[in-house]
């Protein structure tokens, strides 16, 4: 009983004092480091069937299975450690080293998460040494093992604990050092936990000011939104977003202390911060993001106007070698993206982002900088807290995504969405209107068709647009008796091409079929 609460109580210590350093360098969690190693190297057949199993709840899985095995380490660590004090510490000798190998396989020169699973180790070995020390007296006390063969080396010098006359001093020692211990560790656990999220200082969100762009774009046209109920607006407000990556917890960089490494296969190696970027002269840029993993008729695509800077000109500046045809960028928690630089490069606006929608970039996207290029998923070109950028070659290194079975050059799909009426929804007979988006980034949407009940197509009216990189609002008015209906759409682009209308998955590089609902009219 005592060997599992004393160790508890150190492994709590360790992760209380390593939720501290983390939260006073900003640097990621040991458990979250842990976890995202986890995620990172297991096959991807576990992922796929943690994924079907638990769906958006894998994360909280994941972290439950990680505490579940702490609480059983921590267990036999107590017990052990009452025994042989010399295993206690090699248990977390070796705990320590479990966190240092999750750090290095996710992000090798991650000092910050590295000096928290330091802390973290330190401060179980310290949480280790008291509670040893307090114990003594209240087991030989209580009799739950009487002489301790082997003093720990730790502890040599201290004087040897003399057998309490009556079990209460011995085990009020213990109690009130195990209740410091929690305390302490309670403190620094939370302490770590909010204080990252504390707004204020210099370097966090809110005070960064970003300047006025250097070549502004004009207003949107006045016909880009069509002001229908319920279709999705044809700029999405920060707030609604969507949101897609691999982090546990969303990282929150301080842009201050942010930087870009530029180098790899470029004749002129750079680093480059915040100031040093915000001073270059920004542009704006009109460009709707989207997701592979959107199905037919999904959510996960947004429009935007982004505040950034050429990624192409920074690129030049680096002096890109003609063999790298990739760009592998990396987040700052250890993504890993690959992007094709000579679509990077065609002239399109390819930004390093840090702003959109007018404000700073919100953390969930990306701050303090992110990559956007348009015409390319996510997984290929949208890196979120992007520190470092080399120029390497498709055929030596593959990203986070690609190596998972996802497509490599993944230019998005020409799609188109209903967003009136609402699937299964009700509208009056007579005069129906139906619209919603389509969208071919830089391509361009040339024309949208829809059909009622498996008729003839019609082509819908196009709302405005302020350029081929985002996505337009389509609308049709169609005269519908009473009863259920049907309605499909097709999209066709610039090129001439017409969505298709075979159905296939998301992976490896994007859904196609047309959206079909059905809706009652009374
Ligand atoms: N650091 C990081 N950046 C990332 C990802 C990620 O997992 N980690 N996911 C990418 C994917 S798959 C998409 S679709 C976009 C989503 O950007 P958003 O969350 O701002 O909408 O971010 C991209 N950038
Ligand atoms: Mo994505």
């Amino acid at each position: 009983m005592i060997g599992a609460v004393l160790g508890l109580l150190v492994v709590g210590a360790a992760l209380g004092f390593g939720e501290l350093a983390a939260g006073l360098t900003r640097a990621t969690s040991p458990v979250v480091t842990v976890g995202d190693a986890l995620v990172d190297n297991s096959p991807p057949f576990l992922m796929e069937w943690a994924i079907t199993l638990f769906g958006t709840a894998d994360k909280v899985v994941l972290i439950t299975g990680v505490v579940v095995v702490l609480v059983l380490a921590g267990t036999l660590l107590g017990a052990v450690s009452l025994r042989r004090p010399a295993l206690g510490y090699t248990g977390l000798f070796l705990f320590t080293a479990v966190g240092l190998t999750a750090v290095v396989l996710r992000r090798a020169d991650d000092l910050g998460a590295a000096s928290a699973v330091v802390v973290g180790g330190a401060a179980g070995a310290g949480a280790l040494w008291l509670l040893l020390r307090s114990a003594r007296p209240a087991l030989q006390a209580g009799g739950e093992k009487k002489g301790e063969p082997r003093a720990p080396a730790d502890a040599e010098g201290d004087t040897p604990p003399a057998p309490g006359p009556d079990r209460g001093p011995g085990r009020r020692g213990f109690v009130l050092t195990s209740a410091g211990v929690l305390a302490a560790t309670g403190s620094a656990g939370a302490l770590g936990r909010f204080l990252p999220s504390l707004t204020g200082g210099a370097g966090s969100r809110g005070e960064l000011a970003l300047p006025a762009p250097a070549e502004p774009l004009p207003a949107l046209p006045s016909g880009a939104d069509l002001d229908v109920p319920g279709l999705a607006p044809f700029t999405t407000p920060n707030k609604d977003f969507y949101r897609i990556d691999t982090a546990l917890t969303i990282p929150r960089l301080d842009s201050t202390q942010w930087t870009l490494r530029v180098h790899g296969l470029v004749d002129e190696p750079f680093e480059i911060d915040m100031d040093e970027l915000l001073s270059r002269g920004l542009v704006e840029a009109d460009i709707t993001l989207a997701c592979v993993s959107n199905q037919v008729g999904g959510d996960l695509i947004g429009n935007t106007r982004w505040l950034g800077f050429p990624l192409a000109d920074l690129l030049r500046e680096a002096g890109v070698h003609s063999d790298a045809d990739q760009i592998l960028s990396t987040s700052q928690d250890g993504w890993t993206c690959g992007t094709p630089t000579e679509v990077v490069m065609d002239g399109r606006d390819s930004l390093l982002a840090v702003g959109m929608g007018g404000e700073p970039l919100p953390h969930v996207n990306g701050f303090p900088a992110r990559m956007v290029v348009p015409g390319l998923y996510g997984f290929v070109s949208a890196t979120k807290w992007v520190t470092d950028i080399r120029l390497t070659r498709f055929a030596d290194e593959q990203a986070y995504w690609a190596r998972r079975g996802w497509g490599v050059r993944a230019p998005i799909k020409t799609m188109s969405r209903i967003d009136v009426p609402a699937p299964l929804g009700r509208v009056d007979s007579g005069e129906v209107v139906l619209a919603g988006i389509a969208w071919a980034q830089h391509r361009g949407i040339d024309a949208v068709e829809v059909r009622v009940d498996d008729g003839d197509w019609w082509e819908a009216e196009l709302a405005a647009v302020p350029g081929i990189d985002t996505w337009v609002q389509w609308v049709a008015e169609v005269d519908l008796d009473p009863g259920m209906h049907s309605v499909e759409v097709r999209s066709t682009d610039s090129t001439g091409f017409t969505q298709p209308a075979e159905r296939v998955d998301p992976i490896p590089d994007g859904a196609t079929g047309w959206h079909r609902i059905r809706f009652t009219a009374d």
